[in-house]
């Protein structure tokens, strides 16, 4: 049993009104709020040991390293990453994508080679590898889905053959929720010789990730949907793999010796960092794990799992006309929907009014609107700091934006 009320006082944030109504936020799928401890972790950083790290001799310049590098390996036990060089820092899940696509661009993908996505990927999992489809000739397929939102197992082992160099999904949908047999699709590549990038995005801030178990070549996500600040992430990869493919961007750190001649690069896991990181990010994602951890993603996934068949009970009780998008048997806390046929930009923007704070759109997931033939949808996205008093404001608020609208 989690205290809830204990847990909303470490997030200041939450409380606050908006237009005069007590905040709810319900946009978690689309970032995190951010524990005491990591904005103190934050704030202590700047205020003590700021300095540029892996050069100086000096004092600070340890300490901000040493910081740093702990945080690194706090994150490699998070994730149960065999390697401390297999744990990359990045800005963030588009980030991780755009390194690995880029890299396999250096003729490491070829005309006549497939990759496979899915339907449920968000832009950042489509774009990048489109982008490489259309340097190498390679070609891009994509692992349809039901009118629950789940992908098609056997659709995707019927994709799958030799050709298929790299398959990439999501762990967790962030329009539906639906959270994918991603240790199932890894097993299956890997038959046909295939490497799979995971997009953990969604995954991070709700589930217990263990690459190993996964086997996983790659696994991306983003610090600050983790509770965690922006413009940091994680790209892990299997050490071998890292191995082999080129650096992604050039600079400072990510080089052994540099002449006018050639340039030799750094190990792992510098190699991929080049230019000054993201310290103070880096760090405040190392407490920001620290924090999940003390409250338990165990603890975390069940009471999510409460507060999301409360919503969506609520919803279809109180809404005649409601339509859920995304009823995969396997969900997380994240419910998209529609009332009669009342745009969801309106709704959102009344809902605003009211101090509620959904997401609405197409979330960056076109085509999983394209399927559904509709503009977007309303997202509530849950964490474990949010009541069941909030969702009963939320269908309030709901019902005032309806009769308004109707
Ligand atoms: N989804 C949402 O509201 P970045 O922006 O790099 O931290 O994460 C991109 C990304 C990639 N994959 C998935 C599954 C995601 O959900 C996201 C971010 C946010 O749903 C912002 S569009």
């Amino acid at each position: 049993m989690l205290d809830i009320q204990s847990i909303r006082a470490h997030f200041p944030i939450l409380n606050q009104e908006v237009n005069g109504k007590p905040l709810v936020y319900f946009d978690n799928a689309a970032t995190t709020q951010k524990p005491l401890k990591v904005i103190e972790g934050v704030d202590n950083y700047y205020r003590t040991i700021n300095s540029n790290v892996h050069r100086g001799v000096h004092h600070l310049s340890g300490l901000a390293t040493d910081a740093m590098e702990g945080a690194r390996a706090k994150i490699q036990r998070h994730i149960n990453a065999a390697k401390l060089q297999e744990v990359i820092f990045t800005k963030g899940t588009t980030d991780g994508i755009n390194l690995l696509t880029s890299s396999l661009a250096k003729g490491l993908i070829k005309e006549g080679d497939e990759i496979i996505i899915s339907h449920l990927e968000h832009h950042s999992n489509i774009v990048p590898w489109q982008m490489l489809c259309e340097q190498s000739g390679a070609l891009l397929k994509v692992i349809p889905i039901n009118g629950k939102g789940e992908l098609s197992l056997d659709a995707y082992r019927s994709l799958l053959s030799a050709k298929t160099k790299w398959v990439a999904v999501n762990h967790i949908s962030n329009a539906l929720g639906t959270i994918n047999p991603v240790k199932e699709m890894i097993a299956l590549a890997h038959e046909v010789g295939a490497k799979v990038l995971i997009d953990g995005a969604q995954a991070a801030p709700h589930l217990q990730i263990d690459v190993q178990d996964l086997a996983a070549d790659i696994y991306v996500l983003s610090g600050h949907k983790l509770f965690g600040p922006t413009g940091i992430g994680i790209l892990y990869g299997k050490e071998d793999l890292l191995n082999e493919l080129p650096p992604y961007q050039g600079g400072g750190e990510m080089i052994a010796e540099v002449t006018f001649e050639k340039t030799t690069y750094a190990a792992l896991p510098h190699k991929f960092e080049a230019g000054t990181p993201n310290i103070a990010g880096a760090i405040g994602l190392g407490l920001a794990v620290d924090y999940v951890n003390e409250i338990g993603l165990a603890n975390i996934s069940a009471y999510e799992q409460e507060l999301l068949e409360y919503a969506t009970q609520e919803l279809k009780a109180n809404f005649s006309n409601l339509r859920i998008f995304g009823e995969a048997e396997h969900k997380t806390s994240v419910v998209s929907f529609l009332i009669g046929d009342i745009h969801p930009y309106d709704l959102g923007v009344i809902l605003d009014k009211l101090g509620v704070a959904v997401r609405t759109g197409h979330h960056c997931t076109q085509p999983i609107m394209q399927y559904f033939n509709i503009p977007g949808t309303l997202r509530a996205s849950f964490a474990f700091y949010n009541t069941k008093s909030e969702i009963d404001q939320m269908i309030a608020a709901l019902q005032k934006g309806v009769a308004m609208l109707s």
